[in-house]
């Protein structure tokens, strides 16, 4: 495995007797970090914003010109798991190129957000989840909902806000989950905000007397949020069994990642919060496959929280309504040749064989009839009811039970209520 070694050397400030109080104050003054990076390749460029009036554009230092790498083997997938990431992997690629003809057709309601270039990272993440860990994604982890047992007919009558979809109609793009089958967080808009939410979610599986996977994203932007150092401190603090993967896309919206943080890759941060981090390729399914695994194995032994960067590249704007303008052509041909789809079908047919080009095909025509059912099924299916409009958003009144799925605590039961005197006296305030 290549190691990236970090040397940080704390400053060197005047002391007394001519000793700098750096060497007083750490005696043991040179420290060495250790951040595995599982890539074939480091893509060695960056991005330069040049003006020009009130506009501006970006410019790439760097060669553009490697070969593009091999998929790395993976040290836990055998054929058919292999088989099945790629064939989620397939059907997340081709529901968003029916999403995006749906809206061109008028029948999406709001926009539509795409993780294409992003389906390794999506798809192979959640496949090293057991049934019994969670996941909170975000907008581009439609391939994460597939695997976590969503159906492209739901995401799809979700984007046309249908009667039948998860949220009935009552939210147009990403904003549904399953707390009881599923064991999936609702995305939550604003960025960072899942992580402290599935930190506390592995902390109650804690309570309940076990150690879970708690995976969620996070992109290069999101990162830079004060809520991210929270939630992931917190978690490391108390070995939660957070799995956060930085999905580094380059860009967040049209700011490129080179503007948002100093640091050359952002899995560093993890020597801040004292847990281990990793880099891994975002478009090579084995290493982000790998990557999960070891993080989920750690979580289930309450060994605490794993910050793992997925480099990659976003290769849409933002959203639907953004045509990407200001990204380097450059940069979507270096990347395009990095496609994960396209290279670990390679790597299934032509390199290890485990798939015949006859059943590559089978597999292929499999996905898209599935797809092209659930897309007919999602077209036909009817709007929510006018008369219904005014429920099914707010609560009311007894209109359901929230549940909790576990049962109360079974570890670490503190009695609920006050305790000191004043607490007693706070709660008598509060009421
Ligand atoms: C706290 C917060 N600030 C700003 C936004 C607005 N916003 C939504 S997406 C986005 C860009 C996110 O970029 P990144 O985190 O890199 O994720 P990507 O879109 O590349 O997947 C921003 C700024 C928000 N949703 N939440
Ligand atoms: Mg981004």
């Amino acid at each position: 495995m290549a190691k990236k070694k970090k040397t940080l050397t704390p400053p060197k400030t005047s002391g007394v007797n001519g000793r700098s109080r750096a060497q007083s104050q750490f005696p043991d003054s040179q420290r060495t970090y250790t951040i595995p990076d599982y890539r074939l390749e480091k893509p060695s460029f960056s991005l330069r914003q040049v003006r020009f009036g009130d506009g501006v554009r970006y410019e790439i230092k760097g060669d553009l010109s490697a070969p593009v790498p091999p998929i790395r083997q993976s040290k836990y997938l055998e054929a058919k798991q292999s088989i099945e990431i790629y064939r989620w992997m397939l059907l997340n690629r081709r529901m968003e190129t029916a999403l995006e003809n749906l809206y061109k057709q008028g029948k999406v309601v709001g926009g539509v957000y795409f993780g294409l270039g992003q389906e390794a990272c999506s798809c192979a993440s959640a496949y090293a989840l057991h049934r019994e860990d969670w996941m909170g994604p975000m907008i581009r982890n439609q391939g994460s909902l597939l695997v976590r047992g969503f159906s492209a007919r739901d995401i799809m009558m979700q984007y046309m806000a249908k009667a039948g979809s998860p949220t009935k109609g009552r939210d147009a793009s990403s904003h549904f989950g399953d707390i009881q089958k599923r064991n999936v967080v609702s995305p939550i808009s604003t960025l960072g905000d899942l992580i402290p939410v599935l930190s506390g979610v592995a902390l109650g599986a804690r309570l309940q007397g076990r150690n879970i996977a708690a995976m969620t994203y996070i992109g290069d932007g999101g990162q830079s949020t004060g809520v991210t150092y929270e939630g992931l401190n917190f978690a490391a603090v108390q070995k939660l069994g957070l799995v956060l993967f930085v999905e580094n896309n380059l860009w967040g919206y049209s700011t490129p990642a080179d503007m948002q943080f100093c640091v050359k890759d952002l899995a560093e941060r993890a020597i801040a919060y004292g847990i281990p981090g990793i880099i891994v390729d975002g478009t090579d399914a084995c290493q982000v496959y790998d990557a999960a695994h070891e993080a989920c194995e750690r979580a289930r032994h309450g060994q605490g929280p794993t910050l793992i960067e997925a480099k990659m590249m976003r290769m849409k704007g933002h959203a639907i309504h953004d045509a990407a303008e200001y990204v380097p052509k450059p940069l979507f041909e270096y990347w395009r040749k990095r496609d994960p789809i396209a290279r670990f079908e390679n790597y299934l047919v032509n390199v290890k064989r485990w798939l015949t080009r006859d059943e590559n095909e089978k597999l292929i025509a499999e996905v898209e009839a599935e797809l092209e059912a659930d897309r007919d099924f999602a077209v036909a299916s009817p709007m929510p009811d006018p008369e219904t409009v005014n429920g099914g958003v707010y609560c009311e009144a007894d209109c359901h039970q929230i549940k909790p799925k576990y049962g109360a605590p079974k570890v670490g039961v503190t009695k609920p209520g006050p305790v000191t005197r004043k607490e007693k006296e706070a709660a008598v305030h509060l009421k």
